[in-house]
């Protein structure tokens, strides 16, 4: 497996073109620490508020990578760009059919050296994620298991992402699936409130992402920096 730029990333705050963010808070956040930051949403991404957006993080040094949910908002301009294809939904579009509409379209103008796709498991049923993609969340700790093989062991995908937007998750299972990859980065998300559960998700991901909590709570979203990085995560390395 190459080894990508962002498997050094512990710590991604997550920002959502479609929702305001003060240039206080945009500057605090680009400004904490963090490894990066990723915009992408699930509703209400537009090329302009894509383009708006990223040319505000794009002022700051922090790398800045785009989640391409769909391909009328891929804009040009970001370090990185990370498709997903939904693992744990029956609707081949959100799988591979919708990327492979955007290929055929936009193929010949991707930046491959970019680009890197994430195997997402959505595991909260009331995440709008999970709404949308039909996916289906109430899995067993095999099945989650088998997902995660699926995308590492077969599809070689260099990203699982598993997200419960918008809850907090089970960290014993984030963790049993980070211990059987081999060669993708695990990618958690989801319900991080602050530095403790920072410090939880920290010890079971390769890669904590942050979303809500900085239009919630600015000062517990920058605790979570920290939290993040002082912690060892009990996984196998994945930065080389
Ligand atoms: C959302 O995984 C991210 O895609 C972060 O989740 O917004 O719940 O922090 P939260």
């Amino acid at each position: 497996m190459q080894a990508y730029p962002f498997f050094t990333w512990r710590h991604v705050f997550k920002l959502d073109p479609d929702r305001e963010i003060s240039e206080e808070t945009l500057d605090a956040v680009c400004t904490s620490g963090t490894d990066a930051v990723l915009v992408g949403g699930s509703s209400g991404v537009t090329f302009d508020n894509t383009v708006e957006l990223m040319s505000r993080i794009r002022r700051y040094e922090v790398d800045c990578a785009l989640e391409v949910s769909g391909s009328e908002a891929a804009a040009p301009g970001f370090d990185y760009y990370f498709i997903p294809m939904v693992l744990n939904t029956s609707q081949i579009d959100w799988l591979s059919g919708k990327q492979t509409a955007a290929l055929r379209e936009y193929g010949p103008f991707i930046p491959w050296e970019t680009t890197a796709a994430e195997g997402y498991i959505i595991l909260n049923p009331d995440a709008e994620a999970a709404r949308l993609t039909g996916a289906q969340t109430g899995l067993d700790e095999r099945t989650v298991l088998a997902h995660a093989l699926m995308a590492d062991k077969l599809m070689r995908l260099p990203i699982v992402y598993l997200e419960y937007s918008g809850r907090f998750g089970d960290m014993d299972l984030v963790c049993k699936v980070g211990s059987e990859l081999s060669g993708a980065r695990l990618f958690y998300g989801g319900g991080i409130d602050g530095a403790d559960k920072a410090r939880q998700a920290a010890e079971a991901a390769h890669t904590v992402v942050v979303g809500n909590v900085v239009y919630d709570n600015l000062e517990a979203a920058l605790q979570t920096v920290r939290a993040v990085k002082d912690t060892f995560c009990l996984l196998p390395s994945k930065t080389n």
